[in-house]
């Protein structure tokens, strides 16, 4: 997987994206990452990248032109590898919300290009031109398209071939199977007066499993019962 991300803000990608699990995928080149920072792109001589809203009202809306040319500056080296256009996501809190099934469709791709908004918006212009998907991450507004930019990433992340090791493996989580995940519990048996509950003890393993699904479906009744539907 390479991502491409469009931004102001470049050193919060990367500084984030070296972290962690993606931090390591990183290094060992099963994920890629390019940050393009979309103010090397203006031609105005105080590298302005925003101008009033046409019709009037608050904020500032950003230009045209430096997305369009950020974005050209990395099509031609995709299509000549890939042959395609890449897909492009608009991270805007007017799109579709992202959820697991989105992500596992993302993770399909070989190239990743994330446009992060600011301001008020983006000049529709040029999302007309080059956007195939519009992405919020939920129902609140942020600053910007950055967090939710890593946000998608790192779910899509964790879906690519050999990025997580056995033991952090994306079988059993949350919303593999429209439940919520069980319950977890390690050492030491007793904390503060609470223990374990005994069936994980057993050695039963059919038992086990009963348990935890019990406990997910549960969980899912109280918390979700939306993904029950
Ligand atoms: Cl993608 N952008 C912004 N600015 N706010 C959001 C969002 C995106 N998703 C939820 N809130």
């Amino acid at each position: 997987m390479r991502f491409h991300v469009l931004t102001l803000f470049p050193d919060m990608i990367e500084n984030s994206m070296n972290t962690s699990i993606t931090g390591r995928a990183l290094e060992k080149g099963d994920i890629s990452l390019n940050a393009v920072n979309i103010r090397d792109f203006t031609k105005e001589k105080h590298g302005h990248v925003d101008d009033y809203p046409y019709g009037g009202g608050a904020g500032m809306v950003m230009q045209a032109e430096p997305i369009y040319l950020a974005y050209k500056s990395i099509e031609e080296d995709i299509i000549k590898n890939t042959g395609k256009k890449p897909r492009v996501i608009y991270t805007t809190p007017t799109g579709k919300v992202f959820n697991q099934k989105m992500a596992k469709e993302f993770a399909m791709e070989e190239d990743l290009v994330f446009l992060c908004g600011h301001y008020e918006g983006v000049d529709e212009r040029v999302l007309e031109m080059i956007v195939d998907d519009n992405v919020s991450i939920g129902d609140y507004v942020l600053t910007g398209g950055e967090l939710p930019a890593l946000v998608m990433m790192d779910a899509v992340s964790r879906l690519v071939d050999n990025v997580l090791h056995n033991s952090e493996s994306a079988k059993d989580e949350s919303f593999s199977n429209n439940m919520l995940e069980y319950p977890q519990y390690t050492r030491p048996y007793e904390f503060m007066g609470k223990t374990v509950p005994d069936v994980l003890l057993s050695g039963d393993h059919k038992k086990v499993d009963e348990w935890r699904y019990e406990q997910s479906l549960k969980r899912t009744r109280e918390r979700r019962p939306d993904l029950l539907e």
